[in-house]
């Protein structure tokens, strides 16, 4: 099959997410060609995979350079050189609608192709459902030949705030296990906790729905309690908050914030407990992802995180803001060794269950189908 993917190429979980499905369905023996402004940054070099860089001229004119104009433009070349047979679109804004216009661009000249929207996350929860956006939103996912939510929660959050006439098949999102995977990187604990000192991690864009100084907050009520690091990955709006709370709290000194990081695998792997104390997550693939290492997840117990982060399993879900809970719970999983190996054990074979393997035939089969009743149509 030829698959065009169109994804924000950034560090955000709906660009991992559609590099990582790509890449999955390359190795399979598709051909893939993703449509974005800029290189994914997970996206490595293999025969099958191709790179479409959407460029937006500047004018003058031009107080906001139309994106949306130059990606649909994109899409209806690659479209057309390359012959592809469908486009997949994650995160509905702008990519939805402009998909609709491709097609309908396409069409005109013979050329029919379907579009498949993945919702992922605040393209509906929170930007999408502005009235802004809103009817430009629905109108694409409704015209959308297939719509996937990345968990049980964003369907029905999709439902909730959307008039949507069609059905939304869950395909939950997935992790490569042979790359997320515990690995021995014992010299580079030592590095980071010289006294055997317990390691949290948060991983985030620290944007406001994060809650990222809850983690800083947590931190300090286990800190008090046992001796232990925390390491801040990532990078946005809230870390100049989070990084003035940790100077004021004098906890600076066990607490690194390391940036955006692409070796993840490795970092996980020194990580004794996962902390995402997020308003609101669809789904929560940084916290999947730690768990296919093996570590534990904190969370609150907001949208999707209870899909993947099973009470009193494989960590445990705390109300939005109750930091007094999930530091309980932080020194529950941490209290000793024999309770925080029983932790990541169960961590990771929960995490097993959302594996590539098991999760990219769903697509594929999605694909099929949409294509089979697509020919039956035209
Ligand atoms: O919605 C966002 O915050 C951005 C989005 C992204 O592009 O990174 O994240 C969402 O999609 C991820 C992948 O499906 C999910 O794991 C995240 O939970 C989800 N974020 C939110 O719902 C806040």
């Amino acid at each position: 099959m030829k698959i065009g993917i169109v994804c924000y190429p950034t560090f955000g979980g709906s660009g991992v997410l559609a590099t990582e499905l790509g890449m999955a369905l390359s190795a399979k023996g598709h051909e893939v060609h993703f449509i974005t402004y800029q290189q994914p940054v997970r996206l490595h070099f293999h025969p099958n995979i191709y790179y479409h860089e959407v460029t937006v001229p500047t004018y003058p004119l031009f107080d906001f350079p139309p994106y949306e104009t130059a990606l649909t433009s994109t899409m209806v070349n690659v479209i057309m050189n390359n012959n592809l047979d469908l486009l997949h679109v994650h995160y509905a804004i702008p990519h939805a609608s402009a998909a609709y216009f491709a097609k309908h661009i396409l069409k005109k000249t013979g050329k029919d192709i379907p579009y498949i929207t993945t919702l992922h996350g605040t393209d509906i929860t929170l930007v999408g459902k502005d009235q802004t956006y809103a009817p430009v939103v629905t109108f694409s996912i409704n015209e959308s030949d297939a719509i996937t939510a990345v968990s049980d929660n964003l369907k029905e959050e999709t439902y909730k705030y959307f008039k949507i006439e069609k059905d939304i098949q869950v395909i939950p999102n997935f992790v490569d296990t042979e790359r997320f995977q515990h690995s021995n990187k014992e010299h580079f604990k030592k590095m980071l906790a010289p006294n055997g000192e317990r390691i949290m991690a948060h991983v985030s864009n620290f944007r406001k729905v994060k809650r990222v100084e809850d983690v800083i907050r947590v931190f300090e009520r286990v800190h008090e309690k046992i001796p232990s690091k925390l390491l801040m990955i990532g990078d946005g709006p809230e870390r100049q908050n989070a990084e003035e709370l940790c100077r004021s709290l004098s906890i600076c000194n066990d607490i690194r914030f390391l940036g955006k990081q692409e070796q993840m695998d490795e970092i996980l792997s020194i990580t004794d407990l996962f902390v995402l104390p997020s308003q609101y997550e669809s789904f929560g693939l940084s916290a999947l992802e730690a768990m296919a290492c093996g570590v534990p997840v904190i969370s609150t117990n907001a949208g999707g995180l209870p899909e993947i982060n099973v009470h009193g399993k494989t960590g445990f879900l705390s109300e939005v803001g109750d930091i007094l809970d999930m530091s309980q719970h932080a020194l529950e999983i941490l209290k000793d060794d024999k309770t925080l190996k029983h932790f990541k054990e169960q961590a990771l074979e929960h995490a097993r269950g959302f594996s590539k393997q098991r999760i990219i035939p769903m697509y594929e089969a999605l694909y099929n189908k949409v294509l089979e009743e697509y020919k039956s149509l035209v």
